[in-house]
């Protein structure tokens, strides 16, 4: 229409535009114009902080001229899009990036250092957004850099956490500490708040059905929240385009607020207010569960404002994908050819209910005409399968909260029964996705129902939710709903930034361009030949050395202790869960810790030094997992100290886990641990960035490790453990012929009882994780020991082969291609969402 175009005299403000491409000297001007009047400040007493933050502006500047052109593009073209509703982003740190994908990174850095700063130093100054808790939030990172790289409109929809997740500390008796995270206090400069941009978001009140028979209703009193939209500019990688994050702020319609924040008892504040303001004060800090696994909070209360923050920001974002589709001016019904909605696992799940709500109540079309409309708009994809992770909401719950969803949800239960009974297949409980007592709704269930298609994130986790949790409706609805999308990483964050020196050496080796292969990562394997070249052999493990220094060098300022680099980097860094096996890590650790101190000093000559970290947070309820890091830090402070091992042996408890600190951390490894008990880790994406820069993985035959085998070869992985058909049999013999562990596994037990008899200190507190493994050791740790520690010591035989070892990471790295964000969300678009690229113009308007 005539309103996207200029008013006025369209050269004057053609002339007034911005362009991006810009010398060393437009830089240098633009950082100086912000100190001075963005900031206030003066040129002869800014600090690191204002430089960075006058950098940042002025790379935002250059952001905002291609979003701007994205989102008239748009506009414009009208072309198909995909939403990406995710209660995690977790985004790390922008200016780097930013730069990266502008192509304005050696400008700036010029720049800096002509203004008197070290680019490097700056660019430590910005705060993580760490708005997410783990794989499941950095994966919606990694998808939303690749969406705006391929030119895809894809936006995506989250909240505006006041306080992501916490910050970790650790006591002086190791036990993790949580503190907020108040990351918004020196201003963001990356995102854009859009005060204009709010809906009413109702909670509470009563839902009045029609009797018109069109079983439309009528939901009304209770509270209103407002919902405010803040903007963050997703570049591309050399592109123009530029999409959008918009995330959700709650605030009260009349403007007051009870703002208590209590850093001691951290769940119990998040908990402690019911105001409008609540709703996006905090990041829920659990990962893998649904709710706190200690029962002794008010546990009621607090799934109450998660059921608060998953409707507000599901609502939100509805209403505003429907007020664009309509100021599109498209008939209702055509509303799935220009929508696509992606269900970052099931915390969205409402929106299914919620867009029935609206077409029926709001736009009066009939229950069939909703029905289909819905299940062409959503897709869902499944992250975890563990029981206790999968979503179930108390339906008096919902229906005090949300009382015309509760109706519209057991409507759509009713008319799932009501086919089902035609299809001749009515002893399937495949509807009883409201079920238990007191009754539950089962999202997953919910979710599968009204989307297009479902998937898993790796090969065996998708067969796994065919075959398990979704089986009923694999035979219901036929297994072409459901399909499998191989997670991905981004090969701009997790090589080309966090690994600057490798990029330069592979894109000189390759002799393409950089931005050639960053989009096209098949284009790695063109290493292969190298791998049998000596001296390129020398340059890519020299820079192996260096970024292990670089990492020394880290946790001797921000930690003050000095590790020795002339020995093999063990990592492993993820959430702490039982799942994930740190204990059997540790335990591994303990053992080895007792082998040495058995040697002969002409026996330890020969041993592979080794230094061990560790990095992750814990649930703040989930006392098993807190346990873990205590004895981790106590099991450090011993063999750091012994005199008999120190030189051959060292561990670290690196604390505060964040995207910035595994941006050091990755570059740095020689092998990393994905160890966890088979069947259980979906995917894994930290593998990915560990094998993409040339790190070996040493895991068990789980989630992408299995891919990244098939890719790289099994000669070049370290596999060991039960595969997961076994697992269900090992539970079973676990419970009804236990085997003491004495005779089952005597290494093990050794292990055991010396922290049990206070090798570590303690006390005795660790016996309740001891206690998990010696009785009915869920996550196969008896099982499995014998075997790692096995393959331990071909890790070891492995290293001290240093050519062979250099090859081993070179065609590693040459054939992570598969593993790029790109392809993965390539397949979302093709095979799922069915859009297509957009090019945007360069230049402005
Ligand atoms: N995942 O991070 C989470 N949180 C959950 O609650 C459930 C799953 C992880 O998602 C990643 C992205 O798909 C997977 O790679 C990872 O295996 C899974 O644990």
């Amino acid at each position: 229409g005539k309103d996207q175009w200029p008013r006025g005299d369209e050269g004057v403000w053609r002339d007034g535009m911005r362009t991006v491409d810009k010398d060393v000297q437009a830089v240098t001007r633009s950082i100086v114009g912000h100190v001075q009047t963005s900031l206030a400040r003066q040129a002869y007493n800014l600090d690191n902080l204002g430089a960075y933050q006058a950098a940042a502006l002025s790379a935002r500047d250059d952001l905002l001229v291609n979003w701007n052109t994205t989102q008239l593009t748009f506009t414009r073209k009208q072309p198909k899009r995909a939403y990406y509703l995710s209660l995690e982003f977790l985004m790390g740190r922008t200016l780097d990036n930013a730069l990266l994908n502008l192509g304005l990174k050696d400008k700036f850095t010029d720049g800096v250092q002509k203004l008197g700063f070290n680019m490097e130093d700056v660019i430590e100054q910005e705060r993580d957004a760490a708005l997410g808790n783990g794989g499941l939030g950095r994966l919606a990172a990694c998808y939303l850099d690749s969406s705006a790289s391929q030119e895809l409109p894809v936006w995506g929809y989250g909240l505006r956490y006041k306080y992501g997740i916490f910050q970790q500390l650790i006591s002086p008796q190791g036990e993790q500490l949580e503190a907020p995270d108040p990351w918004l206090d020196n201003q963001n400069p990356w995102e854009l708040p859009r005060l204009d941009v709010t809906y009413d978001i109702r909670f509470y009140g009563r839902a009045d059905r029609l009797d018109d028979g069109t079983g439309r209703a009528v939901w009304h009193g209770g509270q209103e929240v407002l919902a405010v939209a803040y903007d963050v500019m997703i570049p591309g990688y050399d592109t123009a385009s530029t999409n959008n994050l918009r995330l959700w702020e709650s605030k009260p319609q009349r403007g007051f607020d009870l703002n208590s924040f209590n850093a001691g008892n951290y769940e119990g504040a998040v908990e402690a207010s019911n105001s409008a303001s609540a709703i996006t004060s905090v990041l829920y800090p659990n990962d893998h569960t649904t709710c706190a696994p200690n029962r002794s909070i008010p546990i009621h209360f607090g799934k109450e404002l998660r059921l608060k923050q998953q409707y507000f920001w599901t609502a939100a974002s509805l209403a505003d994908i429907m007020r664009r589709f309509k100021n599109a001016g498209k008939n209702i019904r055509e509303f799935p050819d220009f929508v696509a909605i992606q269900l970052n696992d099931t915390h969205p799940t409402l929106a299914i209910p919620e867009l029935m709500r609206i077409l029926i109540d709001d736009e009066d079309l009939t229950w069939d005409q909703a029905w289909t409309i819905v299940t062409n708009t959503f897709f869902y994809t499944n992250h975890t399968v563990l029981p206790e992770a999968l979503e179930k909401w108390p339906v008096p719950l919902i229906e005090n909260v949300l009382p015309r969803h509760m109706q519209i949800i057991y409507d759509i239960s009713m008319n799932g029964q009501v086919l089902l009974a035609s299809n001749h297949v009515s002893d399937i409980q495949l509807t009883a996705f409201v079920e238990g007592q007191p009754k539950q709704v089962r999202m997953a269930h919910l979710a599968c129902i009204g989307s297009r298609k479902v998937n898993g994130v790796a090969e065996l986790h998708s067969e796994l939710v065919q075959t398990t949790i979704l089986k009923d409706f694999v035979e219901f609805e036929g297994v072409s709903k459901f399909g499998n999308v191989t997670n991905g990483i981004t090969p701009r964050r997790w090589l080309d930034q966090c690994n600057p020196e490798l990029s330069a050496l592979i894109t000189k080796t390759l002799k393409i361009e950089k931005s050639v292969w960053l989009k096209d990562l098949t284009k790695l394997e063109g290493l292969l030949p190298f791998a049998e070249d000596k001296a390129f052999r020398a340059q890519w493990s020299a820079i192996k050395q260096r970024n292990k220094e670089r990492l020394a060098h880290h946790v001797q300022t921000t930690l003050g202790l000095i590790i020795r680099t002339d020995a093999m980097f063990d990592v492993q860094i993820k959430r702490i869960h039982e799942y994930k096996r740190q204990t059997l890590n540790i335990l591994g650790v303990i053992h080895r810790y007792f082998a040495l101190k058995k040697m002969t000093p002409e026996e330890k000559k020969k041993v592979n030094r080794r230094v061990v970290f560790f990095a992750g947070k814990a649930a703040p309820a989930y006392y098993i997992a807190k346990l873990t890091i205590r004895l981790i830090v106590n099991v450090a402070r011993v063999i750091n100290a012994d005199p008999d091992t120190k030189e051959y042996l060292q561990l670290y408890f690196l604390p505060d886990y964040s995207v910035s600190l595994a941006e050091v951390l990755i570059p740095a490894s020689d092998i990393s641990q994905h160890i966890s008990t088979a069947g259980t880790e979906a995917s894994g994406t930290s593998n990915m960035k560990f094998c993409l820069n040339g790190g070996l993985l040493l895991g068990t035959v789980d989630g992408a490790n299995i891919e990244i085998a098939e890719e790289v070869g099994e000669n070049n992985v370290f596999f060991f453990g039960h595969l997961t058909p076994a697992v269900e049999d090992l539970r079973y013999q676990h419970l009804y012929h236990p085997v003491p562990i004495e005779e089952k596994c005597p290494p093990l037990a050794f292990v055991l009882n010396q922290i049990s008899a206070g090798v570590f200190g303690g006390d005795g507190v660790y016996e309740p994780l001891l206690n998990t493994i010696r009785q009915s050791d869920y996550y196969l740790i008896t099982d499995d020991f014998d075997s790692y520690i096995a393959t331990l010591e071909m890790v070891d035989e492995a290293y001290l082969d240093k050519e062979e070892w250099i090859k081993k990471s070179i065609r590693t790295t040459a054939k992570m291609g598969k593993f790029s964000s790109d392809r993965a969300i390539n397949e979302y678009a093709e095979s799922y969402w069915n859009i297509e690229p957009v090019s945007i113009p360069t230049g402005g308007l």
